[in-house]
């Protein structure tokens, strides 16, 4: 790690808390440009441990920019990952409060819930298949703390990767029963098709980026324990919202996600 563990402490902090006042920052690589991928994820782990501190948990894992539309977009080859806080947890049907966002933008995704553990590395899609409880749809909500969605990979990564909630689907499915690659998304903002897509767009399969990600975990000796909500990635582009907007999600074989920003 290139920088000191006060340092990351101050840094976790400093995102935390734009995140808390809704009040953007620099993204912060501007100040420390030599800090490097563990510290991004040292700071990550740090906002992490501030919100369990305060009673907030986890509710799950995410993948982010899995899409190669994303990445080419990013200049980056690498998807991240981050964690979902169980305070941005919403199911379909909410009404959810803009105040508490930024700058929200909403992305259609493909969510597991794992029954066994999963661990790298090596670890493939047909380990994953095996090791899924569930499919079901999920909308995340992304706002990035920095000003204008405006950052490099280490500095989004220290900013949990933009995550900020996530909207479930109430229809669960066996992994088996689904073609996830040719699983069809459509997105309706306000009545409107605004984005379409297929599983595929994860990495080529949406358990794919699971597996990515247990192996990813294996470079910090971790494993994603059982019974975990992994959401895989966007499928479609993230849609900015605001107050009054209402999102309809349809997907295959998945049922509908629905919410109103209010
Ligand atoms: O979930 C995502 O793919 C978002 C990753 C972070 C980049 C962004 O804020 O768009
Ligand atoms: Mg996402």
């Amino acid at each position: 790690m290139a920088l000191d563990q006060g340092i990351v402490r101050q840094l976790a902090e400093h995102l935390e808390n734009a995140e808390l006042n809704r009040q953007p920052v620099t993204k912060i690589t501007d100040d420390y440009p030599d800090m490097d991928w563990d510290d991004a994820y040292a700071i990550q782990y740090g906002i992490r441990r501030r919100k369990e501190a305060r009673g907030i948990g986890t509710a799950g894992l995410k993948m982010g920019l899995t899409s190669q539309a994303k990445m080419r977009q990013m200049g980056v080859s690498e998807p991240v990952y981050g964690f979902l806080p169980a305070s941005g947890s919403y199911g379909d049907g909410a009404d959810i409060d803009s105040g508490a966002f930024i700058h929200p933008r909403v992305e259609a995704e493909v969510a597991v819930m794992t029954r066994a553990e999963l661990s790298g590395p090596g670890c493939n899609v047909g380990q994953v298949l095996a090791a899924v409880d569930f499919v079901t749809a999920a909308v995340e909500i992304i706002d990035s703390r920095y000003e204008n969605f405006r950052f490099d990979l280490k500095s989004v990564i220290a900013d949990n990767t933009s995550a900020a909630g996530f909207v479930c689907g109430s229809v669960l499915r066996d992994a088996h029963e689904l073609d996830l690659p040719a699983l069809g998304v459509v997105l309706e903002k306000n009545g409107e098709i605004v984005e379409t897509g297929a599983g595929a767009a994860v990495l080529g399969h949406p358990a794919a980026s699971v597996a990515m990600l247990a192996n990813m975990l294996a470079a910090r000796g971790e494993v994603i324990p059982a019974g975990t909500f992994i959401m895989t990635g966007g499928i479609t582009a993230a849609v900015a919202v605001e107050k009054g907007d209402t999102i309809n999600v349809r997907y295959q074989d998945l049922g509908k996600v629905s919410f109103r920003m209010i």
